[in-house]
């Protein structure tokens, strides 16, 4: 089932359980090549969310800014592959969304773990404002807030669960977002965590 949140955003419930398998020994491979680590913003503050990349480009928070880089800045070595299945989550899910012939660039893991929340933002590291991003949600459940294109906008509660996947483009792809606090609890599959991908076209 479905459910729409706007014009070009839905959520595809337990789209992403057919391929858990293929997520959960790539999400072990990618984080024993690029471990989680928790990013510095440019404003000092050390974020709750820990992060890394695959794909061919990852997102970096330093002193210096948010962008995307090639390399992982910790390792100096590429950022691990996107694997296949991945890729084939993310079009398939773009395609049911309404996205044809969708092939991200990137893919940003994030980690939460209880009292972890990600504050109202928008997405904008990216070239393709238009391109959607398909987020897809694992472990813990969560609370999505979903916003309009002012920060002060009137916000949603959207809940998430293991397997669930969003999708946003077109002209809902610059909505701000974010997720509160995640409640503490246990995932017979992940444990007491929550992790979401993140694809994204950057280039
Ligand atoms: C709506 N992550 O990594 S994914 C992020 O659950 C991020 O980890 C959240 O926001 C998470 O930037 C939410 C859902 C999401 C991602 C991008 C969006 C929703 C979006 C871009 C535009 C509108
Ligand atoms: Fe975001």
């Amino acid at each position: 089932t479905r459910t729409e949140l706007a014009a070009q955003a839905c959520v595809l419930h337990g789209f992403a359980l057919a391929f858990k398998d293929a997520l959960l020994a790539g999400i072990e491979t990618i984080t024993g090549n690029a471990p989680f680590r928790h990013l510095v913003t440019p404003g000092g503050h050390v974020m709750q969310v820990a992060m890394t990349n695959c794909g061919h480009f990852g997102w970096v928070s330093d002193r210096r800014g948010y962008r995307y880089e090639g390399h992982d800045p910790q390792t100096g070595l590429p950022w691990p592959a996107l694997p296949e299945a991945f890729l084939q989550l993310a079009n398939a899910a773009a395609a049911a969304a309404g996205f044809a012939n969708y092939r991200p660039d990137a893919c940003l893991i994030n980690r939460y773990v209880a009292g972890t929340r990600l504050s109202l933002h928008q997405d904008r590291d990216e070239d393709d404002r238009v391109a959607p991003i398909v987020s897809v949600s694992l472990g813990l459940p969560a609370t999505f807030l979903f916003g309009g294109f002012a920060r002060g906008d009137k916000t949603v509660r959207v809940p998430l669960l293991h397997g669930d996947v969003v999708v946003w483009g077109g002209v809902d792809r610059m909505r701000f977002h974010g997720v509160l606090p995640i409640q503490p609890g246990r995932h017979a599959v992940l444990g007491e965590q929550r992790i979401n991908l993140t694809f994204r076209k950057v280039r």
